[in-house]
C-alpha cells in the first residue's frame, strides 16, 4: 500500500461519517431530487474515491422494466445540431454517416451505421439523471463500447475514450465533448445507443448514435457523435478538462 493511503481512507471514511452518510442510505432515492447532484461537488478527486468505497466499479447500474418507462423521454441540450454537414446526414436518413475512430489505436476505423447495428448489442431500462434536476427512465439498445474497442484496438498508453460531437454549443463553434476512462468504456451497460424505446433514436436524444454511460450523470451521455478519439491524456483537448461542461466547472467523474 502506498505511504499515506491509510489516512487518505480515514478521512473518507471520515467524510463519509459526517455529511456522507446520506450517500451510503439511499443513493437511489437521492439521486431522484434536484439537490443531490450538488452534494457530488466536492471535488473530483473525493469524489471519485468516495464512489470506489461505496460501489465497485465494476457493479451495474440499476435496471428497470417496460412498466418503469417514463411516458415521454425529454431532450436536453442540444435537440437538432446546427450543423451543416449534420444535417446532410439527417436528411439522407444518416446512410453516409460514419463514426470515426482514431488516436492510441493498432487499427484505426470509420464504422457505417449497418457496422455499428452488426456489433455485440446491449438492450436496457435505466434511469437517466440530469444534473438540472429531472429523471427519466428508457429503453436503450446499442453497440457494446467493448467490442467496438476489441475490434480497433486501443494501444497501450490509451486511458481515455473520448467523443466529439456534431453540435455547436456557442457563437465560437465549441462542440460538445465528452470523455470516460478505460474501465468505464468496457462496462458492460456502456453502449453506443441507435435505438431508444424500441425506434432509432429520435435527433431530439442524439441520433444516429449516443453514448450511455449509466453510472454517471446525464451529461457525460455524449449524443451526436462524430469520432471517437483513444488518448493518454485529454489535457490538450479544448478547455483540457476532459467535457464540454467540465471546462465550464462541472465534475469529469459524475458518478451517481
Ligand atoms: N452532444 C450533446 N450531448 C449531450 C448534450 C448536448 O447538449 N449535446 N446534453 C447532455 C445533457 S446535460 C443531458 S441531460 C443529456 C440529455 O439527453 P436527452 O436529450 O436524450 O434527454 O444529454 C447530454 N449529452
Ligand atoms: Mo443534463
Amino acid at each position: 500500500m502506498e505511504p499515506g493511503k491509510p489516512d487518505r481512507r480515514r478521512f473518507l471514511m471520515r467524510t463519509l461519517a459526517a455529511g456522507g452518510s446520506l450517500l451510503l442510505s439511499g443513493c437511489d432515492r437521492l439521486s431522484q431530487t434536484s439537490w443531490f447532484p450538488r452534494l457530488l461537488g466536492i471535488g473530483e478527486q473525493l469524489n471519485e474515491s468516495v464512489q470506489r468505497l461505496v460501489t465497485s466499479r465494476t457493479s451495474m447500474a440499476q435496471e428497470f422494466t417496460a412498466a418503469d418507462l417514463s411516458p415521454v423521454f425529454p431532450s436536453n441540450g442540444t435537440s437538432n445540431p446546427a450543423d451543416s454537414h449534420y444535417r446532410a446526414l439527417a436528411a439522407g436518413g444518416f446512410a453516409d454517416y460514419r463514426l470515426e475512430v482514431s488516436g492510441l489505436v493498432e487499427r484505426p476505423a470509420a464504422f457505417s451505421l449497418a457496422q455499428l447495428q452488426a456489433l455485440p448489442a446491449r438492450t436496457q431500462i435505466t434511469r437517466h439523471d440530469c444534473v438540472e434536476g429531472w429523471s427519466a427512465i428508457g429503453k436503450w439498445k446499442g453497440a457494446r463500447l467493448a467490442a467496438l474497442l476489441d475490434q480497433v484496438k486501443p494501444t497501450v498508453p490509451a486511458r481515455y475514450v473520448v467523443f466529439h460531437c456534431a453540435d455547436p454549443m456557442n457563437r465560437a463553434g465549441d462542440r460538445y465533448y465528452e470523455s470516460i476512462d478505460l474501465e468505464d468504456a468496457r462496462h458492460p451497460q456502456t453502449i453506443l445507443a441507435y435505438e431508444l424505446n424500441d425506434r432509432p433514436l429520435p435527433v431530439e436524444n442524439g441520433a444516429p448514435v449516443r453514448v450511455r454511460v449509466e453510472r454517471q450523470l446525464g451529461y457525460k451521455s455524449a449524443k451526436y457523435i462524430m469520432r471517437i478519439e483513444l488518448v493518454d491524456s485529454f489535457g490538450s483537448i479544448a478547455g483540457g478538462k476532459g467535457g464540454y461542461w467540465e471546462d465550464r466547472g462541472y465534475e469529469w467523474f459524475a458518478g451517481i
